[in-house]
């Protein structure tokens, strides 16, 4: 069996015991604990002067490698090219996208940097998977100095359509960059079709359906390779008995007591302006307004841990949402009862598996998302006998497979308020049946299938000859 080396911007803490670990890092560890391997990418240290080589934890199998920041490569990889360019370009915010040379100079630097880094750890017949945006360059640059490994990449955000994406300067060479994969991995069938498009439209490149339906064989900027769909999922069934589990804890119970028979609707986000949090907290208002029955019975909890604080548009939209949340509580709020606990941290995973269970409405309303596990967590942790209802934007990956959610338009103030009203009024047996349908989806394609697809694919690589 090959090993498995896995690139991503920030390599997931080594503490795997640690409750906090997402659904990428579970099953990231799961495959590289069954094949060995390396999990290279950075620290999450920036240092005045990094050390030139990777440091090295091995356990068991497999070897983390990471290496520090400087504090030029942080800004203009990290915070540049990364988080101002590609960040809100992929999320369809041309109006956000910051462009300059210097940031994308440094990507490039960082990545060809980081690569030069990794080769030396690599044995010849390792499969290379790259994880997303701020990465896209990396497997092109282990080309440029010689590794002809096997090598995929998996975009965790959507891919724009070529209509956007042509708005970046440099729009040719990262497309070029994803060619120099063997695999080309998206969460959504309309992620490909953007990716496919721009690769028939703006390339010249074919595109061939697979004989298998397995998506797609790209010819462009001269190398074969595969593109297709692998919707990221979660540890369905661990998650399930997490939440059964916390159903009983203590905290959550609190926050039973805290409710006294009032509904309550959850969002759970990073405070990220691709997340809808603005119009959300309209939404919210609105329920209010055009239902006052709700009025002192039911509660919004939103979370929001501070993400990418560095960057000033999550700064504004941080104080947005404070003025939001301050504004809507003033309104409505009773001596015996707050309309938004509004809070920027973050919780266990526990702790949330016992919030969820306890919500009556999971409420998830980005503007444009790759995946969204909070969804599928959401469902996941809700109780058979007496489900809660998701609200879902259809700018969601999620929604490709979730469509027994209330599926919504996240800039329809009005109507996602309607949605919220029927998710708080929905009788049991609908409740019911939508969640069993939806659990159905989560059961037959778990994180770990995910996974096993996309390992499958890279170690049926070279597509070229
Ligand atoms: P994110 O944008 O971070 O991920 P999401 O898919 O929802 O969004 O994943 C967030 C994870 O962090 C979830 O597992 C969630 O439970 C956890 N989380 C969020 N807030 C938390 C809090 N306050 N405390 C503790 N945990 C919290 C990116 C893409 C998504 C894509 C994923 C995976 O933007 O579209 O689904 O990667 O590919």
């Amino acid at each position: 069996m090959s090993r498995l080396v896995v690139v991503s911007n920030r390599v997931a803490p080594i503490d795997e015991g640690k409750q906090s670990a997402g659904g990428l890092a579970v099953a990231v560890l799961a495959a590289l604990k069954k094949t060995g391997g390396i999990w290279f990418g950075w620290s999450g240290d920036v240092v005045a002067a990094p050390p030139s080589a990777p440091s090295l934890t091995p356990v068991g199998k497999l070897t983390y490698a990471t290496l520090d920041l400087a504090k030029r490569d942080y800004e203009e990889y990290y915070n540049g090219y990364a988080n101002s360019t590609l960040w809100p370009l992929f999320h369809f915010r041309l109006g956000l996208t910051n462009f300059n040379r210097r940031n994308y100079a440094g990507y490039q630097r960082v990545n060809a940097l980081f690569a030069s880094k990794l080769a030396p750890l690599l044995q010849p017949d390792d499969m290379v998977w790259v994880h997303d945006y701020h990465l896209i360059p990396f497997g092109e640059q282990l080309r440029l100095i010689g590794m002809g490994h096997r090598m995929g990449f998996f975009l965790h955000t959507p891919f724009p359509a070529p209509e956007l994406l042509v708005a970046l300067p440099n729009h040719a060479d990262i497309v070029r960059a994803l060619c120099a994969y063997d695999v080309v991995g998206f969460h959504t069938t309309t992620d490909l079709r953007c990716f496919i498009n721009y690769i028939r439209f703006e390339a010249r490149g074919t595109v061939t359906e697979r004989p298998d339906g397995e998506g797609y064989f790209i010819n462009a900027f001269g190398r074969t390779l595969v593109a297709r769909s692998f919707p990221i999922s979660i540890d369905t069934e661990p998650l399930v008995t997490l939440a059964k589990q916390a159903a009983r804890t203590r905290q959550t119970e609190r926050l039973r007591e805290s409710l006294v028979g009032r509904d309550l609707i959850i969002g759970v986000d990073r405070l990220d302006y691709s997340k809808g949090l603005p119009q959300r907290f309209e939404s919210f208002h609105c329920l209010l307004e055009n239902y006052p029955a709700n009025r002192g019975h039911v509660s919004f909890l939103q979370i929001a841990p501070p993400s990418r604080s560095d960057v000033p548009e999550y700064i504004a939209i941080r104080k947005e949402l404070e003025t939001l949340s301050g504004h809507i509580n003033g309104r409505f709020a009773e001596f015996d009862w707050v309309p938004i606990r509004y809070l920027n941290k973050s919780f266990t995973r526990r702790s949330l598996a016992g919030f969820f269970r306890v919500s009556a409405v999971g409420l998830v309303t980005p503007l444009r998302d790759g995946m969204n596990l909070v969804a599928k967590e959401y469902v996941a942790c809700q109780d058979p006998e007496d489900p809660g209802v998701l609200v879902l934007s259809r700018f969601a990956g999620a929604a490709e497979e979730l469509g027994d959610a209330l599926i919504v338009n996240p800039y329809d103030i009005e109507s996602v308020a309607d949605a919220l009203q029927r998710a708080l009024t929905m009788p049991l047996d609908e409740r019911k049946a939508r969640y069993n349908a939806m659990m159905e989806v989560l059961r037959r394609n778990d994180i770990s299938v995910w996974r096993e697809n996309f390992v499958t694919a890279l170690a049926g690589a070279p597509y070229d000859s």
